[in-house]
């Protein structure tokens, strides 16, 4: 049974004018897909032909399955994490974010900091130990926080293709329409609840 892609969560227009319907064709449409269907043909005839994306993950070695798998998981988890409903933390995340940071407007100028500098493609994610303690991380290529016994709460992809048809060369531009206007805080809380749980 082969991996499908995932529809997007909302309308290709939905996070207009921030992110277009435009790049979404190509970005979901067209990246996204190129992952899922390299992923299915790296593993069919494996032991890994019927395996959850999580598992394939966690089992491929460095190279092209493990680069097709974590971008596969990571582009699902970055449509996930946006939305154009504004929302807030929960009450448990708001808590653990005050403690790690001082307040929500510093946790999110640290993710914004770390994806406005990260150098090269990559992803910049908001993320939770088991313990429950928050922080910001960046990661190359296709690196997640699953590959580093991390929960990834929310993600920021900083690859040229993510925003180049909007915003041109401006990385700072479009990781501030996100930091201000589409992160899914309802989706983090869910996160951490699972992660606290
Ligand atoms: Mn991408």
């Amino acid at each position: 049974m082969a991996l499908t892609l995932p529809a997007l969560p909302y309308a290709p227009d939905a996070l207009e004018p921030h992110i277009s319907a435009h790049t979404l064709s190509f970005h979901h449409g067209k990246h996204h897909n190129a992952y899922v269907t390299n992923l299915n043909k790296m593993i069919d005839g494996t032991p890994l032909a019927d395996a959850p994306l999580d598992e394939i993950v966690k089992a491929a070695t460095p190279g092209p399955m493990f680069n097709n798998a974590a971008q596969a998981w990571n582009h699902t988890f970055y449509w996930e994490s946006m939305s154009p409903e504004a929302s807030t933390p929960s009450a448990p995340l708001a808590a653990a974010i005050d403690a790690a940071f001082g307040s929500l407007e510093a946790a999110v100028k640290a993710l914004s900091d770390a994806a406005v500098g990260h150098f090269g493609s990559g992803w910049a994610w908001l993320v939770a130990d088991s313990a429950g303690v928050v922080s910001v991380m960046s990661t190359h290529d296709a690196d997640l926080p699953l590959a580093h016994g991390l929960h990834a709460l929310l993600v920021i992809d900083v690859w040229e293709h993510a925003y180049y048809l909007d915003h041109q060369n401006l990385r700072a531009a479009y990781v501030t329409a996100i930091c201000e206007s589409l992160l899914n805080w309802n989706r983090a809380s869910e996160r951490y609840a699972a992660v606290a749980a």
